[in-house]
Order: C-alpha cells, then sequence, then structure tokens
C-alpha cells in the first residue's frame, strides 16, 4: 500500500504532535510510517522536523515553500519513503494555510495518475477554535479557520484532555453539523489517545477528491493571508558557566516575546523553541498564543554548554514588527544568560506580498 495524507490545520492545533504520535504508532501496529514537515522558511532545520527527529520519528522537512506548489520534489520524496518500505505518509502543511486540496491532492493525481493512494485530507482542529467559530468571534482569521474545514473529509477534534466528555460530543456534534462532508475523530494526540481510529481511518479510508469553492486568493483570503508574518532564526550559543539550564532560556525568551507582543496589541498563534547539544539532550518550548502559559513540551535533562537553536514563529503582526520583537528577545534574554551566539540565518517576512 503507498497511502499518503495531507495534514491541514490552523497553527498550534497540534498537526505535529498527532504526526508524530501516528507516526510512531502505526509503525507499531500497521506499517512502517513516516512523516513530512513543511514550512516556508528558506534553507534547512524546522523546529517541527528537528524536534520529530530528536524525539525519535521518522522524519523529513520540506521547506521554502508549501508542498502545494511542489508537486515533483513531494512525489520523489514519497517514492523514496515507499522504497524504503513505508506505507503510510503524512505531511502537514503550514498552519495559516488553506488550498492544499485542491493543489497537493488534486495536483498530485494530475501530473502522477494511479501512483498515489490518497488518505482522507484530515483537518486537526482544537476546542478553542471551534469555540471562536461557534461564537462567531474569529475576526480576521476566520477564513482560514472555517476554510480549512470545509477542506476535510476527516477532522480530527484535537486536545480533547482539555474538556469534558460532554463539550467533546457537543463540539463533535457543531462540526459535524456545519461540515457535512467530514467526518470526525476525537483525540488527544499528546497522551497518544485515539491513534488507532486515526489510523484505521487512515489506512481504510479514501480521499473524497471533492472541489469545494473556498475562494482562493480572493478578498477574504487577500485580508487573511495579509495579516500573517513568519519569524525563522538558527544560532548557535556558547555558554559561560556549568549550570546552564537550557529549558528556562527558552522559556524566558517565550515569556519576553508573549509579554512585548501581548503589550504591542499582537497575536502569536505559535512560537517554537527548539535548542539540542551535541549529544542529543534538548529542550522544546511553545507559545500558543498571549494570552496562554508557556508550554515546555521536552526538558533538557542536564546543563549543557553548547547548544544549537531554532526559533520559528507565525505572527498576526506586520513583519519589522514580529522582527523587531524577536530579535530584542532573544538578544536580551542571551545577554542576562550571558550567552556568545553566532547566528547562521534569519528571516522575517509577511504573507501579504
Ligand atoms: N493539551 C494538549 N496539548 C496539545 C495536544 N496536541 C498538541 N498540543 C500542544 O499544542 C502546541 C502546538 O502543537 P503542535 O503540534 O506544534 O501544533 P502544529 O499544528 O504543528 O502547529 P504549527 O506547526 O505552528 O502549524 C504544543 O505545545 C503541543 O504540546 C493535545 O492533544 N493536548
Ligand atoms: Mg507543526
Amino acid at each position: 500500500m503507498k497511502k499518503f495524507t495531507v495534514f491541514s490545520g490552523f497553527l498550534g492545533s497540534g498537526k505535529t504532535t498527532a504526526m508524530m504520535a501516528l507516526t510512531q504508532y502505526y509503525t507499531e501496529h500497521f506499517a512502517k510510517a513516516a512523516m513530512i514537515s513543511n514550512d516556508l522558511g528558506h534553507g534547512v532545520n524546522l523546529a517541527d522536523n528537528r524536534f520529530a527527529q530528536l524525539s525519535g520519528c521518522n522524519a523529513s522537512e520540506m521547506t521554502e515553500e508549501c508542498i502545494c506548489y511542489q508537486n515533483e520534489a513531494l512525489a520523489e520524496r514519497l517514492n523514496s519513503y515507499y522504497d524504503s518500505g513505508c506505507e503510510l505518509i503524512m505531511s502537514d502543511i503550514p498552519g495559516f494555510g488553506v488550498g492544499a486540496l485542491e493543489h497537493v491532492y488534486h495536483g498530485l493525481t494530475a501530473k502522477f495518475p494511479g501512483q498515489f493512494e490518497l488518505a482522507p485530507f484530515t483537518v486537526m482542529t482544537e476546542p478553542r477554535i471551534v469555540e471562536l467559530l461557534r461564537g462567531g468571534t474569529a475576526g480576521d482569521l476566520e477564513y482560514i479557520y472555517d476554510t480549512q474545514l470545509e477542506e476535510a473529509d476527516l477532522i480530527v477534534l484535537n486536545k480533547c484532555d482539555l474538556i469534558s466528555d460532554g463539550k467533546k460530543a457537543e463540539y463533535a456534534a457543531w462540526l459535524s453539523e456545519h461540515y457535512l462532508h467530514a467526518r470526525i475523530i476525537c483525540i488527544s494526540a499528546l497522551r497518544g489517545e485515539g491513534m488507532e481510529e486515526l489510523s484505521l481511518a487512515l489506512k481504510n479510508g479514501k480521499a473524497s477528491m471533492r472541489r469545494p469553492d473556498i475562494g482562493y486568493g480572493g478578498n477574504a483570503f487577500m485580508n487573511a493571508m495579509g495579516q500573517m508574518s513568519e519569524y525563522y532564526l538558527q544560532y548557535h550559543a556558547t555558554v559561560c558557566c556549568n549550570d546552564f539550564d537550557g529549558t528556562a532560556y527558552l522559556r524566558s525568551i517565550a515569556e519576553k516575546v508573549r509579554d512585548d507582543a501581548r503589550d504591542a496589541g499582537r497575536e502569536v498563534p505559535h512560537l517554537k523553541l527548539l535548542a539540542w547539544e551535541p549529544e542529543g539532550d534538548f529542550g522544546k518550548v511553545d507559545l500558543i498564543g498571549t494570552d496562554r502559559d508557556i508550554e515546555v513540551n521536552h526538558d533538557f535533562a542536564r546543563p549543557c554548554t553548547q547548544i544549537a537553536v531554532v526559533i520559528n514563529a507565525s505572527a498576526v503582526c506586520p513583519a519589522e514588527e514580529l522582527d523587531s520583537i524577536l530579535t530584542q528577545a532573544v538578544k536580551g534574554i542571551s545577554n542576562e544568560y550571558q550567552l556568545e551566539l553566532i547566528v547562521y540565518k534569519t528571516e522575517c517576512f509577511g504573507m501579504g506580498g
């Protein structure tokens, strides 16, 4: 079997966490699986991909642009995974992206007819997004939240560990009433719950290949995309003292970004901070909104002396302002920790063009 599925869904909804859990679960229970992280930064080292690899997942990345516009490179990557014995491959798309149903599923089918078995087009969502959509309070980003779900054959309501069973049933019912073509599955990717149902839905299910009109490139699309900016930073840090706590350092940067963005009236749907040392010990910290607590997703086991750091952010903020908030936070906190930095790559751009 040569199954492929796209995982769409908004920033921070849990695509990477779910792909990591599913890659491992599927490999243990069904057949070898692999995951691809896709984002827009130029060059290598997405935080998502490094995190998945450091966690032991069969993972790789595709960068530069959405896989929507890389049908040939994607087909080549899929074939090399199938040649190595994989039977299920999943790739995400950038978290504010829409249109992958047309660009990836229909694109691959038109260019490589019969080569790939497309599993249901999968869209991750979470309780907070359902609440915003239900309440009509999603603002300018409503187009993205709603359109992503419109494209779904399979909607995965993630983070069910955060809500009661009653709420879970209520949200699932709301989703199935509003997105009539989609099947709904409830999971907690973080706890690994729901992986069997999700595995079977992808293994046995088929893409509908629907072509919903999503107004791609229209006013609502341009307005939503025009608000978003992306930030990518990679550096190496040398530590002065032998009690350096890498996780506390990442957390301090995340707190400063959160506070500065909130004071400026900006929103940061996802900031990822990952650091690792030469022997493979690592720390991972996430911020998924300026009204949220910082989430530590992996803790350094020991103090370290040399670290590589990757920071990726997606924000509802003009690019120059996001660049300045992030640059100041990294500089200021690194000074406090007396780190010496060698910066390899820094990039910040708005999605409005
Ligand atoms: N409570 C809870 N948190 C979760 C769950 N799944 C993911 N998270 C957390 O949500 C945050 C974002 O998860 P990711 O998997 O990185 O989200 P993503 O959709 O890949 O985000 P982008 O790459 O920015 O599009 C992380 O801090 C995760 O630990 C879950 O099932 N329950
Ligand atoms: Mg991700």
